[in-house]
């Protein structure tokens, strides 16, 4: 009996090939899970068209998290073709490039909201709308966050202050939902090459330090982000929520 088999997970925020999302719907998938995977945007669609055209029974679905519609429009769906949702799959982030250099004391109030809404309030919207169809069976919520949502780093300034608000958002939520067996738990890996990360400048230098200084000496993989994805969402994890595991070679560990 596989991990994960048959069970239905959600998944959101493949972007493409590189995407931390993207290693966790394939070690789903390795894992015996039904998938739905969503795209922001028709720019994206094709992407993720593309990483999924050669697996089975991968449902692709549209979901910009800012549209109310469009969540609306993605449960309704799960709830017709599914009936019920065993997992979910939060890998979602945005800020605007400008809130992500510089002093973070310049950060303006849109800046600030929009970060916030995309990064961390979509959780709060998306586990409310996976609860029906969660709460008979239990279920596995999971999100993924940073080190610079607990402590400060150069640069991920904006970001830092969204994956903090993330972070204890999955822990209320955590508090909430845990009467009803529907558990709520944070994933922190260290830094990854992703589409994400490649407009940020020194991003090299930031994968160098975790790699001269990290427990493991070397950076991490989305394959064991996924590793670690697969176990929260599996049976394993059954007494573990509001929890949050570092995927990141020990870095979080270190101080001087
Ligand atoms: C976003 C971006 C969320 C980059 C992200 C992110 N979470 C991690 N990274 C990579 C990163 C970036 C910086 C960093 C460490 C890691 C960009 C688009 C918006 C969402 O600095 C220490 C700056």
């Amino acid at each position: 009996m596989q991990l994960l088999e048959g069970k239905k997970i959600l998944i959101l925020g493949i972007a493409n090939h590189r995407s931390i999302a993207w290693g966790i719907a394939q070690a789903c998938i390795n894992a015996g899970a039904q998938i739905a995977v969503t795209y922001q945007s028709e720019r994206l669609k094709v992407n993720v068209e593309k990483v999924t055209k050669d697996l089975e029974g991968v449902t692709l679905l549209p979901c910009d998290v800012s549209k109310d519609e469009e969540l609306e429009a993605l449960f309704s769906h799960l709830k017709e073709t599914w009936g019920h949702l065993d997992g979910l799959v939060h890998s979602i982030a945005f800020a605007n490039r400008d809130d992500l250099k510089g002093g973070f004391t310049d950060t303006s109030r849109d800046g600030f909201a929009l970060a916030n809404d995309i990064s961390a309030y979509s959780l709060v919207t998306l586990a409310k709308h996976a609860r029906p169809l969660m709460q008979e069976r239990g279920g596995s919520i999971i999100c993924m966050s940073y080190l610079g949502g607990e402590r400060v780093f150069k640069n991920y300034n904006m970001m830092g202050v969204a994956k903090a608000a993330l972070e204890m958002s999955a822990k209320y939520l955590a508090a909430d939902l845990g009467p009803h067996q529907i558990r709520v738990n944070i994933v922190s890996p260290g830094p990854i090459r992703t589409l994400a990360a490649a407009g940020v400048s020194g991003f090299a230098s930031i994968l160098d330090h975790v790699s001269e200084t990290a427990p493991l000496r070397r950076n991490i993989s989305q394959e064991e982000v996924g590793k670690v994805g697969v176990f929260l969402l599996s049976d394993l994890s059954s007494g573990v929520t509001a929890e949050t595991i570092h995927v990141d070679a020990g870095f979080h560990a270190i101080g001087m």
